[in-house]
């Protein structure tokens, strides 16, 4: 049995949608991360950062969402969450991935803790307001691959684990002047995302409500 530590629509969604796709056992254990939860010693045990989530997997202890989510596929082959690998496919998921986290989300985090790389309050504000430029021109990239791919995932028709990780990425865009759901095949695929049943039964496990993007 799997044991995820999160915080409602925290960079847990995605690992616990995968989860929920997989539709292996699982349970929740929520961290108080606007009480600090995140940086008691207890959970700092588990992760050093400080930072949300954390898979305990037997006597693994694994943090990084995309390493939980890599780690996922890779304990449930049968799924087919990824590409076989040594494949074009394969390569391409990798591709995804990657840019995901240490791009996209990336960016998410700058926007979302700008006083951590300023000192005063206009700074900070520009800082903000950079990151939220950048991320856009994540999105438009994102939206024009989307628009080249017939059958609306990242990686075409086929649906694979990179998937629940920008659809999480792409909710945290809900409130930003020119969010994802703004761009045409970008909303069509949250739709798509919102329309699976996993996507559905994590959002109320994590009792997540509307706006969902
Ligand atoms: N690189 C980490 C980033 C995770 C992350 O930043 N999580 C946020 C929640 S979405 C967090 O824990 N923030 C608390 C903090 O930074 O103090 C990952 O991919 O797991």
């Amino acid at each position: 049995m799997y044991r995820l530590y999160y915080n409602p629509g925290s960079a847990n969604l995605a690992p616990h949608m995968l989860l929920k796709e997989l539709g292996v056992l699982h349970e929740l254990v929520l961290v108080d991360q606007p009480g600090g939860g995140h940086l008691q010693p207890e959970y700092l045990k588990l992760n050093p950062n400080g930072r949300i989530p954390t898979l305990i997997d037997g006597d693994l202890v694994l943090y990084e969402t995309a390493a939980i989510c890599l780690h996922l596929v890779d304990r449930h082959p049968e799924a087919g969450f990824a590409p076989a690998v040594g494949t074009n496919e394969r390569a391409e998921f990798y591709k995804w991935m990657f840019y995901l986290a240490n791009t996209l989300h990336a960016e998410l985090i700058t926007y979302f803790y700008p006083h951590r790389l300023a000192d005063d309050g206009a700074a900070t504000a520009q800082v903000k307001a950079h990151a939220e430029a950048r991320v856009g021109v994540m999105l438009d990239l994102i939206e024009e691959h989307l628009a080249k791919r017939v059958g609306g995932y990242l990686l075409g028709e086929r649906f694979s684990a990179a998937d629940p990780y920008l659809f999480m990425l792409s909710r945290w865009t809900r409130m930003m002047g020119n969010p994802a759901r703004n761009r045409a095949h970008l909303s069509r695929f949250q739709q798509t995302m919102l329309a699976r049943p996993a996507v559905k039964a994590a959002f109320d496990a994590e009792g997540l409500g509307e706006p969902f993007v």
